[in-house]
C-alpha cells in the first residue's frame, strides 16, 4: 500500500471533535499525521462522521451458525445450561471449511457494524469424533484465513480446555472437540505463533476457557509457554462468574473463594488479563478487579439472551475499571446494541437514566464509546482506538445523512447511533487505511455470503 490521505467533514480525535480533518496514513496503514481545519485538495474526501472503529473482543465464530435457533422453549425450564447443550450439538457439525465460511460471514458483519478487530476465543480444535487434525491448529488457522478474506484484524485466542468442571473433573462427551493437555495445546499455540508473525493484522494470546476448564498449575504452565514464545504481554482472556451456578460451584470447590476473587488471589493480574463477563461479583471483588487492571470483557446482548445477570458497570467504572465489548454468541453483531444494552441493564436494575455517563452534562454514548475503545484496544494488544499519529488507521464512518442522524453532530450523533439508529448508520469502514466497507457494501460480501449460504444449508438441514 502506498501512503494515502483521507479527509472527513467531522472526526472524533483524541483532543475531541474536529472539522475538516485530513489523516495521512503511511504504507503500513498507520496514521502518520492528523490535521484539523485542513484544506488539503489531494486527500480522498468522505462524507460523514469519522470515529475510531471498535474492537469486538469476544467471539466464538462457530456460534454464528445458530444465532436465533435456540429461542424455542424446551420440555423443562430453559437456562444457560440447556442453551449450552443446543450449542454443543451445533459445535459438533462444523468441518474446517464450514467454520471458515461461517467465520468469514461473521467477520463481514462485524466490519459492517463498525468493528475492525475480532478477538477470536476459539475452542473447536479437533475432528467431530474428538481425534486431532493432522495440523493441530487446523480450525484456528481457518479463522485466521476467514479474517484475511474479510479484511478484519484478529487477535487469535486459542482456548485451553482440559476439564469439565472445577478441580479437574472429567470432560463430557459433548466437549470432545475442545479438549487438550498441555503438550497438545502448546503445539497449537506454536502453529499460531508462526502463522501470526510478520502480519500487522494478527495478534496472538491465549484463552483458558474458564476456571471450570483449567487448573491453576496447568494455566501457569501455559502462560510460561506463551512467555517462551516472547509474548510476555500477550492477552489472556478467561470466562468468569457468568452464572450463579459457577459461583456456587467455585465456592464449594475452593472452600470459600468466588471466581473473580480466586483469580485475584491466585494470579498476577494486570492489563494483559481480560475477564469475560465477570457478571456476579461482590462490591469488594468489583473494586479489587478494577484496581488489578484486568479488563472486563462484556457481551451485553449475549448476557441478556442467556439470562446471565447484570454486570455492576456503574460501580466498576466508578472504581476506574477498564471495559471492552464483544458479541460472543453473535445473537447481535453490533457495538451500538451492545453498548446500549450495557446502559439499559443498569437503568432497568436501578430504575434510573444515563447511569453510566461520566458526569453532569456528559453524553452516555460518548462515555461508553471512549471506555470501550481504550479497553478494547488494550485487551486485543493492538494499537488502535484513537485517530492520532502512531495508531492504526481503523476508522468507522457514520452516515450523517441517515434519518437517525439528521440534525445531530458530535456526541449527539454518537448517542443517536448507539441508542437509536444502530448498524444502519454505519456507512464506511477502513482497516489499516484499506476501505473494506464502501457505502454499506463490504468489498467481498457477495462471494463470502454465497459460501455462508451453502454452509448453512448443509448444516441446518
Ligand atoms: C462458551 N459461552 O464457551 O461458548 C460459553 C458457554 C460455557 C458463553 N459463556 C459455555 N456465553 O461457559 O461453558
Ligand atoms: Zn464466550
Amino acid at each position: 500500500m502506498k501512503q494515502r490521505k483521507l479527509k472527513f467533514a467531522s472526526a472524533l480525535l483524541s483532543s475531541g471533535w474536529a472539522e475538516d480533518v485530513t489523516l495521512t496514513i503511511d504504507a503500513h496503514g498507520m496514521i502518520e499525521k492528523v490535521e484539523a481545519g485542513s484544506s488539503d485538495k489531494t486527500a480522498k474526501t468522505l462524507k460523514g462522521i469519522a470515529i475510531p472503529a471498535m474492537p469486538n473482543i469476544h467471539s466464538h465464530a462457530h456460534q454464528r451458525l445458530m444465532a436465533g435457533l435456540a429461542e424455542v422453549a424446551g420440555p423443562g425450564a430453559d437456562s444457560f445450561w440447556t442453551w449450552r447443550e443446543v450449542m454443543y450439538s451445533f459445535a459438533l457439525k462444523l468441518g474446517p471449511e464450514d467454520l471458515e465460511a461461517v467465520a468469514a460471514q461473521l467477520y463481514v458483519e462485524m466490519l459492517k457494524s463498525g468493528s475492525t478487530i475480532v478477538g477470536e476465543f476459539q475452542y473447536l480444535h479437533h475432528q467431530p469424533d474428538g481425534s486431532p487434525y493432522d495440523e493441530p491448529a487446523e480450525l484456528s488457522l481457518r479463522c485466521l484465513a476467514a479474517a484475511e478474506e474479510a479484511g478484519i484484524a484478529i487477535t487469535m485466542l486459542p482456548t485451553l480446555y482440559a476439564y469439565g468442571g472445577f478441580g479437574g473433573q472429567k470432560p463430557t462427551e459433548g466437549q470432545r472437540r475442545f479438549i487438550n493437555d498441555e503438550t497438545r495445546y502448546l503445539k497449537i499455540l506454536s502453529s499460531l505463533d508462526k502463522a501470526s508473525k510478520g502480519h500487522n493484522l494478527r495478534q496472538l494470546g491465549i484463552s483458558p476457557h474458564s476456571l471450570r476448564a483449567v487448573t491453576r498449575e496447568l494455566l501457569n504452565e501455559v502462560i510460561a509457554g506463551l512467555d517462551r514464545l516472547g509474548r510476555k504481554t500477550a492477552p489472556i482472556h478467561i470466562h468468569v462468574a457468568e452464572q450463579t451456578k459457577e459461583v456456587d460451584d467455585c465456592i464449594a470447590w475452593s472452600k470459600g473463594a468466588r471466581p473473580v476473587q480466586y483469580l485475584i488471589d491466585n494470579f498476577a493480574l494486570s492489563q494483559r488479563w481480560c475477564a469475560i463477563h465477570a457478571t456476579h461479583m461482590t462490591a469488594d471483588e468489583t473494586a479489587r478487579m478494577a484496581a488489578s487492571g484486568m479488563i472486563a470483557g462484556l457481551c451485553p446482548t449475549t448476557e441478556a439472551n442467556l439470562g446471565d445477570g447484570t454486570f455492576p458497570a456503574d460501580l466498576f467504572l466508578k472504581n476506574k475499571g477498564a471495559i471492552a465489548i464483544g458479541s460472543d454468541s453473535h445473537i447481535s453483531v453490533s457495538p451500538a446494541e451492545d453498548l446500549r444494552q450495557l446502559e439499559y441493564s443498569q437503568r432497568l436494575r436501578d430504575r434510573t437514566r444515563n447511569a453510566l455517563a461520566s458526569g453532569p452534562g456528559k453524553s452516555t454514548g460518548r462515555t461508553l464509546l471512549d471506555a470501550a475503545l481504550t479497553g478494547g484496544a488494550q485487551s486485543m494488544a493492538q494499537k488502535v482506538g484513537a485517530l492520532a499519529p502512531g495508531y492504526r488507521a481503523d476508522i468507522a464512518v457514520l452516515d450523517d445523512g441517515h434519518p437517525a442522524l439528521i440534525g445531530r453532530s458530535g456526541d449527539s450523533a454518537l448517542d443517536s447511533w448507539i441508542f437509536s439508529g444502530g448498524n444502519a448508520c454505519m456507512r464506511d469502514v477502513f482497516v489499516a487505511g484499506e476501505h473494506v466497507v464502501q457505502e454499506r457494501r463490504h468489498i467481498r460480501e457477495e462471494a463470502i455470503e454465497k459460501k455462508f449460504r451453502a454452509a448453512v444449508k448443509r448444516l441446518t438441514k
